[in-house]
């Protein structure tokens, strides 16, 4: 129905939590597609249903200026691209702690991820 909510979807859920014998972040972020043509810096993946991160955009997440920042942490995972080549095999480390969610809502959609907290 949304394309851009489709693509958050892709970019940003892995529910339930992926698992790959602990290589996730290089793993997943090949497999979503987010390492070509290039690596991409910082890519976060939240592991929660679709109605928990969408209630962000209702009443499970404040206004934080144009954007909503969930009213609980939710359970994530950020990869952020070790540095060297930024061409494939791309190499990740991994921030696993959970945080609050801040993203774009596009008429009640989740359309984009900014940061966590
Ligand atoms: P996208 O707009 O494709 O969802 O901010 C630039 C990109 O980095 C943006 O991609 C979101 C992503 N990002 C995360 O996924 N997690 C983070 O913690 C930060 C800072 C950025």
């Amino acid at each position: 129905n949304n394309p851009r909510y489709e693509h958050f979807l892709t970019q940003h859920r892995d529910e339930p939590q992926s698992s790959f014998h602990g290589r996730y972040c290089d793993s997943l972020m090949s497999r979503r597609g987010l390492t070509r043509p290039q690596c991409k810096e910082v890519n976060t993946f939240i592991h929660d249903t679709k109605r928990q991160i969408q209630g962000v955009c209702a009443e499970e997440g404040v206004p934080f200026g144009n954007l909503r920042r969930s009213r609980q942490h939710f359970r994530v995972i950020t990869c952020t691209h070790k540095g060297g080549s930024t061409r494939p095999p791309c190499e990740y480390k991994e921030n696993r702690s959970p945080r609050y969610i801040v993203i774009t809502c596009e008429s009640g959609w989740p359309v984009h991820y900014d940061e966590s907290q």
